[in-house]
C-alpha cells in the first residue's frame, strides 16, 4: 500500500494552530538559535529499522500473529517505507542474512532507493543452523573448538559482506551466541583466542570503507558464560581487529543497573563506539519498546551521546537501530513510538546547557549540576519533535496518522491474516 502524501498534509494541517503556540512557548523559553539548531538535527537524524522487526515477535512460550505482516523482503522494506512516510527518521533498513538475502539484489535497491532507504549495517547469524550446513554451532560458531565450524562461520560472515556491498551497505554487525551453559565447558581462554582470530580472518576481508562492529551481551542463550560478555571484551577485540573495527552497544545486553551512559562516555572518549541498538528492559533483555520503562536513563545516555558526537571528533559517526520485539503491539507502531521516544531523549540532550554544566562541575556545585541535566530532561520538546516532521513532510502525530489512515486494516486486506514474516 502507499499513503499519499496529500493525506500526511491534510491531517498536519489540522494540527497547525495549536503547534504554532506550543512551538512559542517553548521559544519563549530557549534562544532562537538554540531551538533552530535542535529542530535541524532532528531533521537529519535517521535510526535503521532491522528487517526482522516488521512482523510480531514472540518468546520461547509462543508467537501470536498481528495480521497483514510482510511475507517477502520486499514487502518488509515497503512497511519500513510506510514508517519513514510518517516520521521522516526511519531512512535505513538494517538486514538479517540469512532471514533476508535478497533474490534479485539491484530490484530490491531499487525498491529501497524509491522510499528513501538506505542500507545500513549487515547483520550475520551464527546462532541458528542452516538448512543443508555442513557443521552445526551448537557448539559455538566463531569460537568453536571444531576448526571447521569455525571457517564456516568466518565464511557466512564474509558473503554476508559480499551481500552487502552489493546493497551500499558499509558495516558488519557481530552478535554472538557463543557461550557456555555449566562451568568447565570449555576452557575460557581457548574460545576467547579463537573467538579473536576468527574476528581477525573477517576483518581481514572488510572492505576499506567498511567497519566491523562487534556486539556484546552478558548472557542469554547461554546462562553461565558468554565469550563476548561485556564491553570490554568487546573493546579488546575491536582493538586486536584494528582501527575498522568497533564496539556496539545494545541497551538490553547489559546487567541490570549497569552505567550504560558510563560506558558511551569512555567509548567515544577512545573513538570506539560503532553503533547503539535501542530497546528497554525491566528484569533482562526483554527488548520492550525504547523509553516505555527507563525514559531518564535514555536521556543520560543521549546527554553522552550528544558530549561525544560534540567533543569527541575521533569517534565516527554512528549506526543506529532499533533492536526490540514486538510480541503484542502492532510492530509499526511500535517502531513509531520507539523513534518518538529516541527523538525526545535526543532532544532533551541537545538542550542541556553544556557551558553551564561545566561551570558548576568545574565549581563543585553538585546540586547544581543536577538541576541542568533536569531543567533539559523535565523540558517538554514535542514541540521541535512536531517542528521538525512538518518541515520534513512527515505527520506531526505519526501513530495518529497511522491509525487514522487505516494502514494496518489496509494490510491485512492486501496480505491477509495469516503471514508470518522471515527469521520469525
Ligand atoms: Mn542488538
Amino acid at each position: 500500500m502507499k499513503i499519499d502524501q496529500q493525506q500526511i498534509a491534510d491531517l498536519n494541517q489540522k494540527h497547525s494552530d495549536l503547534h504554532k503556540r506550543q512551538l512559542e512557548n517553548l521559544m519563549a523559553v530557549f534562544s532562537g538559535s538554540l531551538t533552530e539548531k535542535v529542530i535541524n538535527k532532528l531533521i537529519d537524524f535517521q535510526v535503521a529499522l532491522p528487517s526482522w522487526a516488521l512482523g510480531a515477535g514472540g518468546t520461547r512460550f509462543g508467537r501470536f500473529s498481528y495480521g497483514g505482516e510482510p511475507g517477502s523482503l520486499e514487502q518488509k522494506i515497503e512497511d519500513i517505507g510506510l514508517v519513514h512516510q510518517l516520521t521522516k527518521t526511519a531512512g535505513a533498513v538494517s538486514l538479517h542474512i540469512p532471514w533476508d538475502i535478497p533474490e534479485d539484489i539491484h530490484a530490491v535497491k531499487q525498491l529501497a532507493n524509491s522510499l528513501g532507504i538506505v542500507f545500513d549495517a549487515m547483520n550475520s547469524n551464527t546462532f541458528q543452523d542452516q538448512e543443508g550446513a555442513g557443521k552445526s554451532y551448537r557448539h559455538g560458531s566463531l569460537s568453536s573448538v571444531d576448526k571447521a565450524a569455525r571457517e564456516q562461520a568466518i565464511a557466512h560472515n564474509i558473503e554476508v559482506i559480499r551481500i552487502g556491498e552489493q546493497l551500499g551497505s558499509k558495516s558488519l554487525t557481530v552478535w554472538l551466541a557463543d557461550g557456555a551453559n555449566f562451568p568447565g565447558q570449555y576452557n575460557f581462554q581457548t574460545v576467547l583466542q579463537h573467538t579473536e582470530d576468527s574476528l581477525k580472518a573477517i576483518y581481514g576481508h572488510l572492505p576499506e570503507d567498511w567497519k566491523l562492529l562487534i556486539e556484546y551481551k552478558p548472557y542469554e542463550p547461554n546462562f553461565y558464560s558468554t565469550v563476548i560478555q561485556d564491553w570490554g571484551t568487546s573493546f579488546m577485540l575491536a582493538n586486536a581487529c584494528g582501527e575498522k573495527a568497533f564496539t556496539l552497544v545494545d541497551l538490553g545486553h547489559h546487567l541490570p543497573n549497569t552505567n550504560i551512559e558510563q560506558i558511551v562516555a569512555t567509548l567515544m572518549m577512545k573513538g570506539k563506539l560503532g553503533g547503539f541498538h535501542f530497546n528497554d528492559s525491566k528484569y533482562g533483555d526483554d527488548d520492550l519498546t525504547v523509553g516505555a520503562i527507563k525514559p531518564y536513563t535514555l536521556f543520560l545516555i543521549f546527554n553522552e551521546l550528544v558530549y561525544g558526537m560534540e567533543n569527541n571528533p575521533q569517534n565516527p559517526p554512528l549506526a543506529w537501530m532499533i533492536d526490540a520485539s514486538h510480541n503484542i503491539k502492532d510492530p509499526l507502531e511500535d517502531l513509531i513510538q520507539s523513534l518518538d521516544a529516541i527523538l525526545v531523549a535526543y532532544a532533551q540532550a541537545l538542550l542541556v546547557d553544556r557551558e553551564a554544566l561545566r561551570e558548576a562541575q568545574q565549581t563543585r556545585d553538585v546540586a547544581g549540576c543536577q538541576e541542568i541535566l533536569q531543567e533539559a530532561y523535565r523540558t517538554d520538546v514535542r514541540p521541535l519533535l512536531k517542528e521538525a516532521r512538518m518541515r520534513s513532510g512527515a505527520a506531526v502525530h505519526p501513530l495518529e496518522a497511522y491509525r487514522s489512515l487505516q494502514v494496518r486494516k489496509q494490510l491485512i486486506e492486501e496480505r491477509g491474516m495469516k503471514v508470518r514474516a522471515t527469521g520469525l
